[in-house]
């Protein structure tokens, strides 16, 4: 039986809160729960987020200036002129999108720097003023067509930060607000929609609701508004009207959900492709939504029974985890080597779909205007291994003998729990929250993946569940977690059996599972992993079965490049290719399973000389963390109120005369936020006296949210014995820096 609307609304009622109606059930513990958990399940989906849940797997796509000017992010000085794609083709991506199982792009249309792909009549920074399709270029326009072919959903990035607008003076300007009517009038424009907005907004808020209205109006249905709150330059005193914003994506896309700096969906609160232990997508919230300000919630607990205590208003915001396939967010070439094994994007995967989010999974269009050759091939290999996963559930045709079941209600029976249809499913009776059904499948079948969905609609209620299997005559306990929400997926060893039972633990109220799943994924190969020590020694591991070999000279690895060993010695350091290929008589899928690092000259001479402030108080962030050929630890400067603020600086001694080609500065990587550097100099002397004008700067975006190794390379290589850091100002606007690591690439002979 479908849930309809009416029936929903009794349903959650019944289901939810019915602390009086408990019987004499023997495995009840909802009488005893408190008001504020009761009230927590009674908060389900609208039914917008409902439809953006079910997407499941998503794709982000970061183009623009910073593509053409190598960075990730821009200034909003940059001349339109460099955004000229040679070959774009919004097809491609649509295409490859596709096949990796993907359901929607989103597309930076606007990123910080505030070029527009689509050509706004608000501003001149777009792409009507690049050389690309002469001026008459409109990437969202293409892109809306393309993913309309693909049966694609179309979503749209427009940063509220805009440093083109800064520029402008638009942004940040200190201008009364005025009344307005949105849209703008402009000369021989004809708006498409009827729909007019009245207010009184200054005039940022005026121009960007002016661009919301351009995208949400002349490329079809947009399912998706993503407002990032990063900003490269605070401070300017720019507000935003937000409650004005969403009213008019409300008016005008209705179905559309708003993400992040917004009501619908919650940032996961990390870049790193990873959800929550527990994952809840009820969040207590302390002001009506109407009138809160949305801020990232990065918080490890966000709706534990210990966080709906004394909550006052609940609503139901669940997570999507954005991450790139490469280190930037932006193409760079340096980055082609290092698009994500297929091991690491499925890990991505298990943990962000099957952890109760959507995952959002970036891949960026090259300088030509498409993906890269490696991104495609390693989401064709992703959609592979995902449809190979997920096609055969070996629960299809299962009968199901739950423990409790609703009395005379057989469309809430345990055989909904495996019928295939989200929309039905199994629940107990009210107040029942410990439940177990057990699954017979046919015959014996081998697996490894468990799936576990509840029914949303009815809210979110599972806290902890197990999955065991019936193995020579006993339960064998496979798995077991915490929430489930809309999925849970469970990885365990490969077992062979026809008896599985899915055991619910604790619940806030009866369980309603949608459905449950058995898979068998096959045996991934993973990428090589790669350690180098303060001497410079390489040592390189892989799984059993797989056979490791390298390169040193850039070249991509292949079954003939030199085999590896045992641990060599790289003191010079260079680029290292390691690819894991499957040694013969095993099979695996994945192909190309390379990893490539990047290493600087060996530590083994160095000492730091000085270093102006160390933190040594709070963990041991000692100067020498810099240079211990450890990514781990970190050297940090004091973070005491008191502490003096920028410069900050370390000086190294190389212990020997270096002909320098440039240097790498790794951020600290405990995502720790403070001493992350933003802006730094470089200094090299031979006597560690006499330093002169810096010898490279460095300039890093977005270190807060991606911590990558920044590389800075040298015009010219310049010899030296002593290198002096002097950092200038952190990502996070207060007064310390750091480094995990700090290298020193040497100049090729
Ligand atoms: C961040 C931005 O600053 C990055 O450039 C990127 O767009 C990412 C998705 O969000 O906050």
């Amino acid at each position: 039986m479908k849930i309809q609307k009416p029936l929903l609304m009794l349903l959650n009622s019944l289901l939810a809160i019915a602390p009086g109606n408990l019987g004499a059930q023997t495995e009840t513990t909802a009488s005893a729960e408190p008001e504020e958990v009761l009230r927590a399940v009674s908060v389900v989906p609208h039914e917008r987020q409902v439809a953006w849940q079910r997407l499941e797997f998503i794709a982000f796509i970061h183009f623009g200036v910073n593509t053409f000017t190598d960075r990730e992010w821009g200034t909003g000085k940059e001349d339109p002129k460099i955004f000229n794609p040679s070959r774009l083709d919004c097809r491609q991506w649509a295409k490859t999108c596709r096949a990796a199982g993907m359901k929607q792009i989103i597309l930076t249309a606007k990123h910080h720097d505030g070029f527009c792909l689509w050509p706004s009549r608000f501003t001149e920074h777009s792409v009507k003023n690049s050389p690309w399709r002469s001026g008459h270029g409109d990437v969202v326009s293409e892109l809306a067509a393309a993913c309309r072919d693909a049966h694609l959903k179309l979503g749209i990035y427009l940063s509220p930060a805009d440093l083109n607008a800064i520029e402008r003076g638009v942004y940040g300007s200190k201008k009364p607000a005025q009344k307005q009517v949105i849209p703008s009038p402009r000369p021989g424009w004809q708006p498409q929609s009827p729909e007019r907005f009245e207010g009184v907004w200054d005039e940022y808020n005026t121009y960007f609701m002016n661009q919301l209205f351009e995208l949400l109006t002349e490329y079809g249905e947009i399912s998706e508004v993503w407002f990032d709150g990063a900003n490269p330059k605070p401070g300017t005193g720019q507000t935003y009207a937000y409650q004005d914003w969403y009213a008019l994506i409300r008016k005008l896309q209705p179905k559309a959900v708003i993400f992040g700096k917004g009501p619908d969906v919650r940032w996961i609160g990390n870049e790193a492709g990873g959800s929550r232990r527990e994952e809840w997508s009820v969040v207590p919230i302390p002001v009506p939504p109407e009138q809160y300000t949305w801020p990232d919630m990065t918080d490890a607990d966000l709706g534990s029974r210990a966080r709906l205590k004394n909550a006052k208003n609940l609503v139901w915001y669940p997570a999507e985890t954005d991450v790139s396939i490469r280190p930037g967010w932006f193409y760079h070439a340096r980055e082609d080597g290092q698009v994500k094994s297929l091991e690491h994007l499925l890990d991505m995967y298990y943990r962000s779909v099957g952890g109760n989010s959507v995952f959002l999974l970036n891949v960026p269009p090259d300088r030509r205007g498409l993906l890269h050759e490696n991104d495609t091939h390693r989401l064709a290999e992703l959609g592979a291994v995902l449809s190979s996963t997920f096609t055969d559930n070996l629960t299809r045709g299962a009968t199901a003998k739950a423990s409790r079941e609703r009395v005379g209600k057989p469309e809430f029976a345990g055989a909904k729990s495996v019928d295939g249809d989200r929309e039905t499913c199994w629940t107990t009776e009210d107040g029942v929250t410990r439940a177990e059904i057990e699954y017979t499948i046919p015959r014996p079948r081998s697996f490894n993946v468990a799936m576990i969905q509840e029914q949303i609609r009815l809210g979110q209620r599972i806290e902890s569940c197990a999955v065991d299997a019936w193995v020579a005559g006993a339960w064998k306990e496979l798995a077991t977690a915490t929430t489930v929400g809309a999925k849970r997926l469970l990885r365990f060893d490969p077992v062979e059996a026809s008896k599985v039972r899915l055991r619910i633990t604790a619940s806030r109220a009866s369980p309603a599972i949608a459905e449950f799943g058995l898979f068998n994924a096959p045996l991934i190969l993973a990428p090589p992993v790669v350690q180098r020590n303060r001497e410079g020694l390489v040592t390189v591991t892989a799984k059993p079965g797989v056979e490791i070999h390298y390169t040193l000279d850039g070249a991509a690895p292949n079954i003939q490049s030199k085999l590896y060993e045992k641990p060599f010695a790289l003191p010079k350091g260079g680029v290292l290719r390691v690819l894991a290929s499957a040694a013969k008589g095993v099979f695996f899928v994945g192909t190309n399973s390379e990893t490539r690092c990047e290493f600087g000259l060996a530590k083994t001479k160095w000492k730091i000389v000085s270093a102006d402030s160390e933190e040594t108080r709070a963990g041991n962030h000692a100067a020498t963390q810099a240079i211990d050929g450890d990514p781990r630890t970190s050297w940090t400067t004091q973070t005491r109120p008191t502490s003096p603020g920028f410069p900050h600086e370390l000086v190294i001694d190389l212990g020997e005369t270096v002909e320098m080609a440039g240097f790498l500065y790794l951020p600290r990587q405990d995502r720790g936020a403070a001493g992350l550097v933003s802006q730094c100099e470089f200094y090299a002397s031979a006597d560690g006296q006499s330093w002169g004008a810096p010898v490279a700067r460095g300039d890093f975006g977005n270190l807060v949210n991606n911590p990558i190794a920044q590389k800075v390379s040298l015009a010219k290589s310049i010899s030296g014995r002593f290198v002096r850091f002097v950092a200038l100002a952190s990502a996070d606007g207060k007064p310390a820096a750091g480094a995990a690591e700090i290298d020193v690439i040497p100049a090729r002979p």
